[in-house]
This record gives C-alpha cells, sequence and structure tokens, in this order.
C-alpha cells in the first residue's frame, strides 16, 4: 500500500478535526520563512489505530506535520482524531539555540470530558532576563486581553511552572455552543496574537554568543525532556496506538532534541 503522507509538509487531511483551522492558519503564517521538510519517519506521518468497544470501535487518526526554517530547529503539530473520543492539536515552535528565543507552545485539546486549551511562549531557561524581559513586556498585554474572557484552567504542577511564562494562557471549556463559541471568538485570535507575536520577535532575532548558545542548548534540553517525561498525552496515545509506537513517537519526534 502507498503511504498516504510522503513528506511532512502534506496537508493533514482528516475530516471533522475540530483543530484544522488552527493549524491551517499555523502554516500559512509559516510561509514568508520558507518553511523545507522536516525528515519524520512514515509510521510518524500518519498512523491509524481504533478506540472504544468491539461493537462500536471509533476509528482514530494522529499524524504528524512539521517542517524547519532558516530560525527553527523543528515546528512540528502532533495531530488526532478520534471522533467523539478525542480532538487534539498540540503545536510547538523549536528555535536553533542560536537564537535568545522561547518555545511558542500550544495544546488545543478536546476529550469527552470538555476541552483543555493550553498556548504560551515558554522559556528555554528561567531565571533571566536577558532572555525573558522582551518577551513577557510584550506577551501580557496580549494574555491580559484573553484571559479575562475565560474561566482559569486550575492549578499546574510546581515542579512544571519553571517552564511557564506568566503569559500562559490556560482555560478549561465546556463541550457544545458556549464552548465553541468561546473557541472562535477568543481563543483563535489569542492563538493568532501569540504566534504573530513570537514570529514578530523571531524576526528580530540575531545569533547569540556561543557561550550563551551553549547556556540555551542545555535549557532546551531540560525543557524537552520533561515535556517528554511528563507528556499528558502518553496514556491516551499508548491507548490509541500501542506503547512501543507511542514512546518512540514521544522521544524520536515530539520532543526529538
Ligand atoms: N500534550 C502534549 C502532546 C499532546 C498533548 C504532545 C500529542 O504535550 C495532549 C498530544 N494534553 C494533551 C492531552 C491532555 C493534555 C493535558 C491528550 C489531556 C490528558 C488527559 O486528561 O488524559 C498544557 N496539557 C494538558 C494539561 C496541561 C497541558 C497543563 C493537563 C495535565 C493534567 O491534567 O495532568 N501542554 C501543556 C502546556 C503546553 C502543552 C502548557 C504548551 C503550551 O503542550
Amino acid at each position: 500500500m502507498k503511504p498516504l503522507r510522503l513528506s511532512s509538509l502534506d496537508p493533514v487531511r482528516m475530516p471533522e478535526w475540530r483543530w484544522a483551522p488552527f493549524l491551517s492558519h499555523a502554516i500559512n503564517a509559516l510561509i514568508p520563512l520558507k518553511p523545507e521538510p522536516y525528515p519524520v519517519a512514515p509510521e510518524f506521518l500518519h498512523r491509524e489505530g481504533k478506540t472504544g468497544s468491539k461493537s462500536q470501535p471509533i476509528k482514530v487518526t494522529t499524524c504528524t506535520w512539521a517542517c524547519r526554517t532558516k530560525k527553527f530547529r523543528q515546528v512540528r503539530a502532533a495531530c488526532v482524531e478520534a471522533g467523539s473520543s478525542a480532538s487534539v492539536l498540540n503545536f510547538v515552535i523549536n528555535p536553533y539555540h542560536t537564537f535568545d528565543l522561547p518555545f511558542f507552545g500550544a495544546d488545543l485539546v478536546t476529550l469527552p470530558a470538555g476541552h483543555l486549551l493550553a498556548l504560551d511562549l515558554q522559556p528555554a531557561i528561567t531565571s533571566d532576563e536577558r532572555h525573558t524581559k522582551q518577551v513577557w513586556e510584550r506577551l501580557m498585554p496580549i494574555f491580559e486581553q484573553w484571559r479575562v474572557r475565560l474561566p482559569e484552567g486550575g492549578p499546574i504542577p510546581e515542579e512544571a511552572k519553571p517552564y511557564f511564562s506568566p503569559g500562559f494562557l490556560w482555560t478549561r471549556l465546556h463541550l457544545g455552543s458556549e464552548g465553541n463559541q468561546l473557541i472562535d471568538e477568543v481563543i483563535m485570535p489569542a492563538f493568532r496574537d501569540y504566534l504573530n507575536l513570537y514570529l514578530d520577535l523571531v524576526e528580530i532575532a540575531e545569533e547569540v554568543s556561543p557561550q550563551r548558545a551553549f547556556k540555551l542548548l542545555e535549557g532546551q534540553k531540560r525543557y524537552l525532556s520533561y515535556r517528554a517525561k511528563k507528556d499528558p498525552a502518553r496514556a491516551m496515545l499508548a491507548r490509541f496506538h500501542g506503547h512501543q509506537w507511542t514512546e518512540s513517537y514521544i522521544h524520536n519526534v515530539l520532543f526529538d532534541l
């Protein structure tokens, strides 16, 4: 059988996928940066599985879109569509460690219990003004503008805090028309604003010294190994696609530095 997707840049086609407009927006916003394919093994470009019960199975599709550019080591989207069971877009931009830039992170998750939505520009190194000041100064007004329109997402683990910015937008919404309206009227424009700001910061970023780059690399490694270790999607992905595939996906694709 011919593989369904040959390149990490091929369009993700999953009918009914809740988050398609968000990925489309991000891909369009990246076009001026001349994205090139990022190497992703075929078994991770497109994977099908099953969930639900024997009598009422639900088809699951997981796809990966990814690219790299002059300043981005890896941009990748993990896309999961499982009908009423789950619909997910986890999107991370990994800059090269030779630039003093945070990560762009979005976690847009729909489960039977509701939507879990997270957006942030996450620092690679903490307690370092040179790394965070110009980002947070510009991020906070955007965060304040949108967060007043959303319910609080609730507490996050203490150990996770170094990896977040004070502009971490985090909410839980009910399924149904009210949640959908907030996704259209708040989450979508917030996603655009966070991404616009990020791409502005990227445009003006210049290469740092080798000593600084080394510090950034250490920070990026710490961040990505934390994310790989604590990936909240691990149990879900293992249920859909098996334990071995999931571990390999997490370590070799999603958080691969
Ligand atoms: N999260 C990932 C990847 C996913 C993914 C790679 C491939 O890092 C999905 C998919 N996140 C995902 C799923 C859940 C969450 C939860 C499926 C629900 C897990 C469950 O309830 O079974 C933000 N995401 C979460 C939670 C947080 C985040 C705080 C709740 C964790 C919990 O309740 O234990 N993820 C976190 C974050 C970013 C992020 C801040 C970046 C902005 O990607």
